[in-house]
């Protein structure tokens, strides 16, 4: 892999995975930033040369484009010890990245967007009315890995891997959805753990 390019929004925390991967595996990205709140992923530009989908992360490797955050740290990652060999482990690093697509990352990060960026007061009706769902369902994720971690020091294989780094990037900033993550023990441990680790950089570097 040679002039790796991101394409970000770099306070997304999926863009934030992206570069945490790519830290532990010592890889150079180049970062090319996008205003998502200006609708700079929505150009006929951008959607015809980057993501036809208008989102970013996006993850350049010469000519070939690769959305979608956990792809992209799959694509960094195999080969290396972040991705383990056996063939049940490497499924359960899976089922924790798609079960973050599904039940973690749509509301997590979804309140996250919308207390942070757009703001409360700004909020359409809509979002105002799916706002209790969403915490519900964020609260019912964050329970359910706490209680996975409560007697492990990592999601998936018994080491840290990919499956971490994906389901760090909205945890560690919950508290900006409105999550108290006091109440989580496991987690704050594991994020503790994740945190202290060689290579590791912060979502603001
Ligand atoms: N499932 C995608 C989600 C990508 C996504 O929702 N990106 C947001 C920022 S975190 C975005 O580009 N929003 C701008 C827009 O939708 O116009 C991933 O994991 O990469």
């Amino acid at each position: 892999m040679n002039g790796l390019i991101l394409h970000e929004y770099p306070a997304s925390g999926n863009c934030y995975k992206v570069r945490l991967t790519a830290a532990h595996l010592g890889l150079a990205l180049e970062r090319r930033s996008y205003d998502i709140l200006k609708g700079e992923t929505r150009t006929p530009e951008f959607l015809a040369e980057v993501n036809s989908n208008g989102r970013i992360p996006v993850l350049q490797d010469g000519d070939r484009f690769l959305p979608e955050s956990n792809a992209a740290c799959f694509y960094l990652a195999d080969g290396s010890s972040l991705i383990p060999q056996d063939r049940y482990d490497r499924a359960d690093l899976l089922h924790w990245m798609f079960w973050e697509q599904y039940n973690h990352e749509p509301n997590v990060a979804t309140l996250r967007f919308w207390l942070r960026f757009v703001g409360l007061d700004a909020l359409s009706e809509a979002q105002r009315l799916q706002f209790r769902p969403k915490h519900e369902a964020g609260r019912a994720a964050l329970d359910l890995m706490d209680r996975h971690l409560e007697a492990r020091d990592w999601l998936a294989a018994n080491r840290f891997s990919i499956a971490d780094i994906c389901l760090f990037a909205y945890t560690h900033v919950a508290d900006e959805a409105d999550f108290d993550l006091a109440e989580f023990p496991g987690i704050v441990r594991w994020m503790e753990r994740i945190a202290s680790m060689p290579g590791h950089v912060s979502l603001d570097d």
